[in-house]
């Protein structure tokens, strides 16, 4: 049993995963296609491309606006679930070919991935691959159609960092599913764009089970590969004979020991907490955006709770973003670097040491000299070698008792504690249980 714990503790991310978690956590959503247009949210693939005619298209102001959010990269819906495609696709005609914009010549992916390197971000797609509009859709040459328009789109804008497969699987203008090959789907993306992270249902980068920022309580990046089959098994079975079949993204509880003990073996596969900044993920003019405060949460919940958070911005029909959702943006960014601005713990003694004499409880303390008003702990595991802590106190100083005031479970890539407003001369992380020795990452204090 505490060989399969201490190999849990050891299952490592991939270059590409520990990339994103650690390097650009934080990302742009844009849905964009004839919805906006029509004010749905699913279109019936029969929409008039004449529609789509975005005057004003500004990529640049898109970009400056996600930039001023602290994000770090951005993701368009290359083509959504009505099969309008935002390029110059040579396998349909149902795009931007039969678009009024730049006469039928006009090629937005090109457009946004231009102005993302004029700006320093990142780019990435959504490629649906349920297509309402193509009528090869549900039959094996459908599969041909969709590896070759991934296929243009891996090859012809430059460098990927994420591609975003959207799980929805519904009936095509004859009536079929489809079968989609991922497999197949997912080589292509290893040849062309090696670097690029991949979400799907089933991972390598997972679901987080819900489309309002809901982050887990306790968010696990090691999980059972019943779940996400697409990474690779880095452990042997669990010490109990199970079946986790029934597991989806929508448990609370995925990567808990009391889960992976019945597991065939273990896989990395962070999540990713998806969320739009209106109720819809394509504009509607009636709509309006979240407030600051739950934006703000969003963001200390998965980005300080071992997730990435990809933010959708929905473009309006005019090709601009709407001033509020500029606005709102910018009070975002704003918030965040107010938060974390001065790190308190920087000049600190930070002396991390076991508890009793034990090898996976600990307690690291910062003792910063004088009294100091904290607001949040900011910390993390070295999580390119793993993810260990199972839950930890914190706990301040108040003249020289410890006084708790957090109980947390998980920590990974980053966790971000809110103590509310706090003075002390002290502070400790009380690591009450891990999977292997504790092994930190950067501890900061705001
Ligand atoms: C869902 C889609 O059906 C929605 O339209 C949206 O694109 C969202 C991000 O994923 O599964």
């Amino acid at each position: 049993m505490t060989d399969f714990i201490k190999q849990a503790a050891h299952v490592k991310p991939d270059a590409n995963q520990l990339r994103l978690l650690t390097e650009t956590p934080f990302y742009a959503f844009i849905h964009f296609s004839p919805n906006t247009y029509t004010d749905l949210e699913w279109g019936t693939g029969e929409e008039d491309p004449l529609i789509f005619n975005p005057v004003n298209l500004d990529c640049d102001g898109w970009c400056k606006a996600i930039k001023s959010a602290g994000m770090k990269g951005v993701v368009i819906t290359a083509k959504h679930h009505d099969g309008f495609c935002l390029w110059q696709t040579k396998f349909t005609s149902h795009s931007m070919k039969s678009s009024p914009y730049k006469d039928g010549k006009g090629d937005i992916v090109k457009e946004l991935s231009d102005a993302c390197r004029r700006h320093g971000l990142k780019f990435g797609f959504y490629l649906s691959p349920w297509d309402r509009n193509c009528k090869l859709y549900g039959t094996p040459e459908y599969n041909d159609y969709y590896r070759g328009q991934l296929t243009e789109l891996l090859t012809g804008y430059g460098e990927i960092f994420h591609v975003w497969f959207d799980g929805a699987c519904g009936e095509g203008p004859n009536g079929k599913k489809q079968v989609y090959d991922f497999d197949s789907y997912f080589e292509l993306i290893h040849k062309y764009q090696p670097n690029a992270t991949i979400f799907s249902d089933r991972g390598p980068i997972r679901w987080c089970g819900n489309e309002s920022g809901d982050a887990r309580y306790a968010e696990w990046a090691v999980v059972p590969s019943e779940l996400c089959p697409y990474s690779r098994i880095q452990t042997g079975a669990g010490p109990f004979n199970g079946d986790l079949s029934y597991m989806y993204n929508t448990n609370k509880e995925i990567g808990s020991l009391s889960n992976i003990m019945y597991s065939k073996g273990l896989v990395f596969a962070p999540s990713e907490v998806d969320m739009s900044i209106r109720p819809g993920w394509f504009y509607h003019e009636n709509e309006a955006p979240h407030s600051l405060d739950r934006l703000f949460e969003t963001y200390l919940r998965s980005v300080g709770g071992n997730t990435t958070f990809i933010l959708n911005i929905p473009p309006r029909p005019d090709g601009t973003f709407d001033p509020q959702d500029i606005e709102r943006l910018r009070e975002l960014g704003e918030k965040i670097n107010k938060s974390f601005a001065i790190d308190l713990a920087k000049n600190c003694d930070i002396k991390i040491s076991p508890f009793n004499g034990s090898e996976t409880q600990c307690i690291a303390e910062i003792d910063f000299k004088k009294k100091a008003e904290i607001k949040y702990l900011d910390f993390s595991e070295n999580i390119a070698e793993g993810q260990r802590i199972e839950s930890f106190i914190v706990q301040r100083r108040d003249d020289g008792r410890w006084i708790d005031c957090f109980e947390g479970t998980t920590v990974g890539a980053r966790r971000i504690v809110s103590l509310g407003s706090i003075t002390t001369d002290g502070l400790r992380i009380f690591v009450t249980a891990s999977r292997d020795t504790p092994d930190f990452g950067k501890i900061s204090v705001y």
